[in-house]
């Protein structure tokens, strides 16, 4: 069989974590499609959204999927396994700036990623979501900044409804997973610059990917 090449260069796949209903769906839809819909659901079976993207690296351009991985309403029973969070290389972890328990709850998601992702000390950003609604926030901008400290991950406040910092969001985690791939995989070399989307889908991914598996295998972690 003649060998098959994949058209990018790193198959990235990133996770939305956090309680229901802070808005992952609706981020990752508004990231990959611009639009907010309130009522969103997803269709069944489909549970992530993919994105062509270019990433400047050093004067390289390395052309990158991006699958973003939702938890499709599993989070409700707590029953995300090990397999959901063993092939994701970077983690989005929300909660919603006007809800108490969804920000109480961010610690036991860490806590979870700590023990199931790649390492334990996996690539998180933490995202305070409805930031529209900023009239009804009960978790100040401070507190998230100090819980995000305490694990030294970095906080950004987003809107789904709005679009705000949506992409700056993933760009972020983006930044911290290349660097941590670039790192492995050419010790020293290369830093990240910045992100751009490619305008047009290309064709269809083919079947053999080029995947940095070792980034996923916890005992290959520099961390
Ligand atoms: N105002 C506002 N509402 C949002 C935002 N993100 C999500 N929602 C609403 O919050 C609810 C839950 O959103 P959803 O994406 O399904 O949450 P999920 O359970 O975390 O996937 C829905 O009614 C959305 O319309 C946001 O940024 N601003
Ligand atoms: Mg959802």
């Amino acid at each position: 069989m003649p060998p098959m090449y994949a058209d990018y260069d790193y198959l990235i796949k990133l996770l939305a974590l956090g309680d229901s209903g802070v808005g992952k769906t609706c981020f990752l839809h508004q990231y990959s499609e611009g639009v907010f819909h309130s009522r969103f659901i997803s269709t069944v079976g489909i549970d992530f959204r993919e994105k062509r993207l270019i990433y400047n690296s050093k004067g390289i351009n390395h052309r990158i999927h991006l699958q973003l991985w939702d938890t499709a309403g599993q989070e409700r029973f707590r029953s995300l396994t090990t397999s959901f969070f063993r092939d994701s290389m970077g983690f989005l972890l929300f909660f919603d700036i006007t809800n108490e328990k969804s920000f109480l709850e961010v610690q036991n998601w860490i806590e979870q990623l700590k023990v199931h992702a790649y390492c334990e000390n996996p690539d998180i950003i933490l995202c305070g979501n409805k930031l529209d609604l900023d009239y009804l926030r009960v978790v100040n901008s401070q507190r998230a900044k100090t819980l995000a400290e305490k694990y030294d991950v970095p906080y950004i406040e987003t809107s789904a409804y709005t679009g705000e910092n949506v992409s700056k969001a993933v760009e972020m985690l983006l930044d911290r997973v290349m660097l941590r791939m670039e790192s492995l995989s050419f010790p020293g070399r290369m830093l990240p610059v910045n992100v751009l989307p490619i305008e047009n889908g290309q064709s269809e991914a083919p079947e053999e990917r080029i995947r940095l598996e070792h980034a996923t295998d916890k005992s290959k972690c520099n961390c």
